[in-house]
């Protein structure tokens, strides 16, 4: 290999990971909290491209235990019906097919850091927090577009 064709070499692999490094960041970043000591999200809404990379952060300001569940359509009901049952070793989550991503339990004043990749197939996922009772208003939507 001479000079020339190493220089060429070097510039394609720089050149590649600039390209990596800039696709790596385009996750898109979700923040989300309890409002206040009330059991409800303080965010209701988030829109992200189909099959995109995600990184939400649930940071739990409240005095309460929490978690942010991301559901497949249809399904937000049953999740949280079934995760009372769960019980508390689990998390008080039932985790199966129908949970696409979700957060651990958060302790109070703690965070949790969760990344997962959007649905593919654009739609409203209803969110919920799956801690029983919360789940009926504790809730949102992320809408795949
Ligand atoms: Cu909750």
């Amino acid at each position: 290999m001479n000079l020339k064709t190493m220089a060429i070499a070097i510039n394609i692999v720089t050149a590649f990971f600039t390209f990596a490094l800039s696709f790596a960041s385009q996750a898109a970043t979700l923040k989300i909290s309890p409002k206040g000591e009330q059991l409800l999200f303080d965010q209701t809404a988030f829109t992200v491209k189909a099959g995109e990379k995600v990184k939400l952060t649930f940071n739990n300001t409240s005095s309460m235990q929490h978690n942010w569940v991301l559901t497949a359509p249809g399904t937000a009901d049953k999740i949280a019906q079934d995760s009372i049952t769960a019980g508390a070793a689990k998390g008080w989550l039932a985790i199966g097919p129908d949970v696409l991503a979700h957060t651990k339990l958060v302790d109070p004043k703690k965070t949790d850091t969760i990344d997962f990749v959007a649905p593919t197939k654009p739609g409203d996922y209803p969110f919920i927090c799956s801690f029983p009772g919360h789940a009926m208003t504790m809730k949102g939507i992320l809408t795949v577009k």
